[in-house]
Parts: structure tokens; C-alpha cells; sequence
């Protein structure tokens, strides 16, 4: 299968709040905060191994702390990773348009994030899984760092700020071709702001340092980046990479290297599933995408796009109906286009591409509605794994 619809996207968010270990043969859970354990339940990996084996997860809405020793008793022998399997998530984190989703999707070799050259274009975490041999990677690909100004830039912001919580590994994504500013050897200011967040984290998760757009500058540009990054940052990188993230070089080593640095424990995902996103989550992803690519200037930052409705049919097609909201009427026109052409042609390019994705005939129907306060609607930050109070 290749996206998992039982594991919704707050999947990690749960995950890194419980905190999930792993003692020799089996589970132990242990609950940092106050959080009930069917919710973490619901939302988690375990959800699938537990109605494998029958359990209800009702029987563990008790009290959190009753609920977590049941569960441990519980999960005695569920586990179906060995002693031998290694388990990591990995933050990307870099500034905005750096390359990160680009780079998780050929760490993964899937699509899994949408890429744009427009900034801004990851607005929540997107986690990307590869299994490979006795090893499972979630990489986290996060919204880039910038200076925020609304509330949804806020919570974008704050997502990548607690990855470097959640992550057993952070890689800190670096444009070469944009690092320097223009004229001397100086870091540019957000990159700064980013090594400044990273050298004041609190855990001791291990920090590699990733130089992409190499196929952009000369290799003496490459080596000067690399001395002023180093220098600059003022951190200790366990390695450095040098890759092309669109052209896919160097990123197998990447991948290979950080192998080594995972710790030990079961994996969190099914070996089959690509990203902890549901699939009509990632649908709406994808609409999102094209849309971003065929919109000027400011819309982009201005759309939302929801999937309301999902049908699966018995001759294996799919009927799938999405929202496009926007915030203005002008807005509304210039996505609908001339006779409905521009829709039209948005509807086309996404259908093709569902099709591909989910191997099935994609029936898509996409309706463009003004809402001008979708930013500030608390249902839209809950349905994407945002904060909304940041
Ligand atoms: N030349 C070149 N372009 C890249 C590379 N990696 C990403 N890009 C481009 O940079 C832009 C931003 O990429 P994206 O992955 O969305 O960046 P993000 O904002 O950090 O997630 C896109 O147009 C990508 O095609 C690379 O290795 N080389
Ligand atoms: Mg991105």
C-alpha cells in the first residue's frame, strides 16, 4: 500500500509527546505529559497492532497512568521488531526554499512532500518513512524558517522549532548557492537564526549538517561555504554532506551514513507506509501544489485546500471532492479563470497526477469557495497538525 489511512497526520506530534521505551523485549510507555492514552492510541503506529490483536482501545481510556501500565502489560509480545531494529526520526531543518522537501523525497524515493520554488510552499511537519535492511527513517520535513508575521506563519514556525524536540537526528539543510550574502563570507541572517536555535536545543540529539544545490556552484564556491558555515555556526556536526537533492547525488550516502547514528528499538510504522500523512491529506497536498505553480505573487499564501469528501467504488475508482478556499472574491476569479478554464485545467493536471499516485481512476471535483478568515479558523490548524494558539 502506499499511503496509510489509518495513521492520521499528528501522528509524531502524539508520538514525541509520550515518549515511546523500549526495554528488551517489549514496549514500555511513558507518559511526559498529561495525555490521555487512547488519543495517543488513536493516532498511533500502535493502533494497527492492537486491532491485530484484538484489543480494544476503549479499554485504555482510563486514567493516563493506569492506562499506560495496562498497555505495557498489553503489548507484551505485540512489538514485531527485533532487538536488532533501529528506529529514528530525523528533523530537516533549514530556511525556506533551501530544499528540504525536495530532499525528503529523494531520501524516500517517493513524493511525498509537495515542492515548489515559491517560499513557503511546507506549511505543516511531513513525515516521510524508508525502511531499508533492519532500519526504519521518518524524516521530518518541516516548514522553512523565516521571519513570521500571521498566525499561520507562527504555527508554521513553531513546527520546525519542536522537530528538533522530537528528532533522534537533526540535519540542518543549507542552499550553497544562497548561504553567503551577496559580496562577503557572511552567513545570510536566517541561516544564523536557524544555528542559533540548534546550538541552544536542549536535547542531545545528533546534529549533521547538509550543503544541497551543490550542481548550483563551482567547487572552490562549494569549499568557501562550507569553511564559512562551519565556522559560523559554531557547532559540532557529526558529518557533513554534500549533496544534489533534485539531482539525487550524494543523497544514497546521506541516507547510508546516518544509518549508523539511529538507536535501537521497533519500528513505529508499517514497512509498506511512505509518509504518517492520510491520503486525503496528501491529495489536497497535491492540488495545493499545482496550484501554487500556476498562481502569481501573493494567492498562494492566501489558499487553503481541503478534501471533503472520499469515496472508494467498487469498480476501483476513487470520487474524491475538495474545497479551494480563499480569502477574496478576485482571488476566486483568478483561480476560476475565463469560462471555468483555469479550474478546469487544475483539475486535469491533479487528476493525472492522484491517478498515478493511487494506481486507481481518480474522479476529482474541485469547488473554489471564499473564506475570508480561514487563517484564523482553529478546525483548519487542528486538521493540518498546527498549533493555533503561538
Ligand atoms: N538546482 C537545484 N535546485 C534544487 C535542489 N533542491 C531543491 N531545489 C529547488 O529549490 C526549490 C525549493 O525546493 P523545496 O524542496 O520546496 O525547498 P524547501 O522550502 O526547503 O522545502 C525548488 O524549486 C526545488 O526544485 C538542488 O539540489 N539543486
Ligand atoms: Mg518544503
Amino acid at each position: 500500500m502506499f499511503l496509510t489511512n489509518t495513521v492520521v497526520s499528528e501522528t509524531c506530534f502524539y508520538i514525541s509527546q509520550s515518549c515511546c521505551i523500549l526495554s528488551k523485549r517489549r514496549f514500555r510507555l511513558v507518559c511526559r505529559r498529561n495525555l490521555s492514552v487512547s488519543k495517543f492510541l488513536a493516532c498511533s503506529f500502535n493502533q494497527s497492532l492492537l486491532l491485530r490483536k484484538g484489543l480494544e482501545l476503549d479499554a485504555f481510556s482510563l486514567s493516563p497512568r493506569r492506562s499506560f501500565c495496562s498497555l505495557n502489560a498489553s503489548l507484551d509480545g505485540v512489538t514485531e521488531s527485533t532487538d536488532e531494529t533501529k528506529f529514528g526520526f530525523i528533523a530537516l531543518l533549514g530556511r525556506t526554499n533551501s530544499g528540504k522537501s525536495t530532499l525528503l523525497n529523494a531520501l524516500v524515493e517517493t513524493k511525498v512532500a509537495i515542492v515548489t520554488p515559491k517560499v513557503q510552499t511546507t506549511r505543516t511537519k511531513v513525515v516521510g518513512i524508508l525502511t531499508q535492511g533492519n532500519s526504519q527513517l521518518a524524516f521530518m520535513d518541516t516548514p522553512g524558517m523565516f521571519t513570521p508575521k500571521k498566525r499561520l506563519e507562527r504555527a508554521m514556525i513553531e513546527v520546525a522549532r519542536k522537530a528538533q524536540y522530537e528528532a533522534d537526528l537533526i540535519v540542518l539543510v543549507v542552499d550553497v548557492s544562497k548561504a553567503l550574502r551577496s559580496g562577503d563570507d557572511t552567513l545570510d541572517e536566517t541561516t544564523l537564526e536557524i544555528a542559533k536555535l540548534c546550538s541552544h536545543r536542549k536535547t542531545s540529539s545528533e546534529l549533521f549538517l547538509c550543503l544541497n544545490k551543490v550542481d548550483l556552484v563551482s567547487v572552490p564556491q562549494l569549499k568557501r561555504v562550507e569553511t564559512v558555515v562551519v565556522t559560523s555556526f559554531n557547532l559540532s556536526f557529526r558529518e557533513i554532506f554534500k549533496v544534489s537533492a533534485l539531482h539525487g547525488q550524494g543523497v544514497r550516502e546521506m541516507r547510508d551514513a546516518l544509518i549508523p547514528f539511529l538507536p535501537q528499538g521497533p519500528w513505529l510504522f508499517d514497512p509498506d507506509d511512505m509518509t504518517s500523512m492520510s491520503m486525503r491529506s496528501y491529495a489536497a497536498e497535491i492540488t495545493r501544489e499545482k496550484l501554487i505553480l500556476k498562481l502569481k505573487q501573493e494567492i498562494p499564501y492566501a489558499i487553503a485546500v481541503e478534501t471533503v469528501d472520499w469515496k472508494d467504488y467498487s469498480d476501483g475508482s476513487i470520487r474524491i471532492l475538495q474545497h479551494i478556499f480563499v480569502e477574496r472574491e478576485s482571488q476566486k476569479v483568478i483561480i476560476i479563470g475565463r469560462r471555468g478554464q483555469n479550474l478546469k485545467q487544475l483539475g486535469i493536471e491533479t487528476r493525472q497526477e492522484l491517478a498515478q499516485i493511487f494506481g486507481k481512476p481518480v474522479h476529482l471535483f474541485l469547488q473554489v469557495k471564499i473564506r475570508k478568515d480561514w487563517s484564523e479558523d482553529v478546525e483548519y490548524y487542528k486538521n493540518w497538525g498546527l498549533k493555533y494558539r503561538v
